[in-house]
């Protein structure tokens, strides 16, 4: 099950693996999905035509796009009989992008998750709380069978009734908490509330992932949950959790480049970048059967490292994923990540780490008015200088960022908590 020796191999052994696995997915989709066989012709190539892991960049690109209107099963690689799992991305506009596994798909990721639980400190003995939602979304399922496959007992709980949340962890003694970022916060949060201390839990370690977060958030995050906390990424299209996974390092986040073939291209000309430009996220699936996916645009921005790790790992890392492309919002010209004002907002003392990013459009002009809470302490004891502090906020995100926001600091518990994916962005422009 878990093979450190496949995740230190060396790396020329690792591209021989990615290569044969690399032609024998592409022949898949050539022989098995109509849109690929199409795609794959009108580029003029072939699996035959594949010789180095550098061909890839002659393959064409899936997006989300190709999903949707091959919606539901249009680019699934075997007949349905063997697909014995279905996942679906709610998505906010259009169809729900559908994803099929087989048997041995679900094994494969089952080994990922539980590679990636012991990259976060689990292991058999530990009580794994799974708080990702159970159901069409991959997150709670993904963790649970790792869980099981690497022997620790996972606590189903899903998302949600955040009070049954803390008493669980204090009755069952969870020492790995997996969620969103946002929820172990509005977790710490709730904590309090019910007088329950953290210092006291048996918490040792937290795998939390699925939105943006940044490296202050995870201070913020370790301090109140007093644990050691791992970010972990993946998408759904291409699996689900655990396609990459931070090491005891926390120096950017290990793909499972044995499954998964990763590129950054340039967003706006699809060319292929080099190593360590950022750029957007592109995956080839090495070995999925129920639906292989060649070139698959996550429209994540991050840059990838083949520096050694000192964890010993050889696989690439990804820097921890700024925001999306499709999350960038562009002010008067600038890109703006939503987590660029976050690492500004969290170096702030007195500043909770809830916060919402308001946009409109003034007589033809991008406004962005960034919404943050006060801690309560700080409210009590500022109350009249409040004005002068939104001033600071506002000149230390206006000198980052370079462009003028507005910051209004709101009450405590003032902006809404979520239990999964928290809203960062609320755009009125599109309205
Ligand atoms: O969010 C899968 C997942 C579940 C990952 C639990 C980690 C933990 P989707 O709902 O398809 O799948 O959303 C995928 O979420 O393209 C990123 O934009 C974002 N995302 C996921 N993990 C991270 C992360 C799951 N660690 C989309 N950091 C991806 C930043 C993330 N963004």
């Amino acid at each position: 099950m878990y093979n450190p020796e496949i995740e230190s191999m060396d790396r020329d052994r690792l591209k021989d693996l990615q290569l044969e696995r690399l032609k024998d997915t592409v022949k898949r989709c050539e022989e098995m999905v109509p849109f690929y066989r199409q795609r794959l012709h009108e580029k003029g190539i072939s699996w035959k035509d594949i010789n180095s892991l550098e061909d890839v960049e002659n393959l064409p690109f899936t997006t989300k796009d190709d999903l949707r209107e091959n919606y539901p099963f249009g680019l699934f690689a075997v007949p349905t009989r063997e697909i014995v799992r279905i996942h679906a991305s709610s998505g906010t506009t259009g169809r729900p992008t559908v994803v099929g596994y087989t048997s041995t798909d679900i094994e494969v990721w089952a080994e990922l998750m539980a590679r990636s639980l012991m990259a976060g400190m689990a292991d058999k003995s530990d009580i794994v709380q799974i708080a990702y939602g159970y159901g069409l979304f991959t997150g709670g399922l993904g963790f649970h069978y790792g869980t099981e496959k690497l022997g620790a007992s996972a606590i189903p709980i899903s998302g949600g009734n955040t009070k049954r949340q803390i008493r669980m962890m204090v009755d069952l003694g969870t020492t790995v908490l997996c969620c969103t970022p946002s929820y172990a916060l509005y977790m710490a949060e709730t904590a309090d509330e019910m007088g329950i201390d953290f210092k006291q839990l048996k918490l040792k370690s937290g795998i939390f992932g699925a939105e943006p977060w940044s490296d202050r958030m995870r201070d913020k995050i370790e301090r109140l949950l007093n644990l050691s906390a791992f970010d972990v990424y993946g998408l759904s299209e291409v699996m689900g959790p655990g396609v990459s996974i931070e090491c005891e390092e926390k120096n950017g986040l290990h793909i499972f480049e044995d499954c998964f073939l990763a590129e950054t291209i340039n967003t706006e000309t699809g060319e292929s970048l080099p190593i360590g430009e950022q750029g957007e996220l592109v995956f080839t699936t090495l070995n999925k059967f129920g639906m292989p996916l060649i070139r698959y645009r996550t429209r994540d921005v991050t840059s990838l490292s083949d520096e050694p790790c000192a964890c010993g790992r050889t696989h690439v890392r990804m820097k921890r994923v700024r925001g999306r492309t499709d999350d960038m919002l562009i002010i008067r010209g600038v890109n703006v990540f939503p987590s660029q004002i976050e690492t500004v907002l969290m170096q702030i003392e007195g500043i909770s780490p809830h916060y919402q990013l308001i946009v409109d459009r003034e007589a033809g002009l991008d406004i962005i008015e960034v919404q943050v809470e006060v801690s309560e302490d700080m409210f009590s004891d500022r109350i009249r200088g409040l004005e002068e502090w939104q001033q600071l906020i506002q000149s230390e995100i206006e000198s980052y960022l370079g462009i003028g926001v507005k910051v209004l600091l709101a009450e405590p518990r003032s902006i809404t908590r979520s239990e999964g994916k928290a809203v960062r962005v609320i755009d009125n422009r599109e309205l």
